[in-house]
């Protein structure tokens, strides 16, 4: 029996703004994922502190929340077998520099910070990254 499993991922500011949306959001439909929910929004570093919590200790932490908060980012969530490690495996690398070829990092990520897009990479994490950002009737099918 298929289990489906679901993640949260975030098309960033700066894929944004590469006008990198439509590419993106295809690949994920091409690599099987079901598009669940989709919200374009603009996000305060408040709520981007509150989201990358995990991060607060950090060096890169002030500069990541401003990041995420300086433009729209479009948040998904996403559902397929095995999602969440398919995912980060479509993502690519965190740093572009060492992002395999054929991965969306490879493809639009600036650098180790503006890296285009965001992928839950746990259970956990994607329980609560998904209720961050969609409420539970908007995942209801
Ligand atoms: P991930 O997005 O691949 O899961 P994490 O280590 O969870 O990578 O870091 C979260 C985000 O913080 C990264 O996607 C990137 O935007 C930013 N980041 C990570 N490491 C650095 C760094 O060394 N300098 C600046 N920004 C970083
Ligand atoms: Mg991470």
């Amino acid at each position: 029996m298929k289990t489906l499993q679901r993640t949260l991922t975030i098309i960033k500011p700066d894929a944004v703004k590469k006008n990198a949306v439509g590419d993106i959001i295809e690949q994920f439909e091409k690599q099987g994922f079901r598009i669940l929910a989709m919200k374009m929004l603009e996000i305060s570093q408040h709520q981007a502190e509150q989201f990358y919590a995990v991060h607060a200790s950090r060096p890169f932490y002030s500069s990541l929340t401003k990041f995420m908060s300086s433009g729209p980012i479009v948040a998904l969530a996403l559902e397929k077998e095995n999602a969440i490690a398919d995912l980060r495996k479509l993502m690519g690398a965190t740093n572009p520099a060492s992002a395999e070829e054929g991965t969306i990092r490879k493809k639009w990520a600036s650098d180790i910070e503006n890296n285009a897009i965001h992928g839950s990479d746990a259970d956990d994490t994607a329980r609560f990254e998904l209720s961050f950002f969609f409420a539970g009737y908007e995942l209801a099918q």
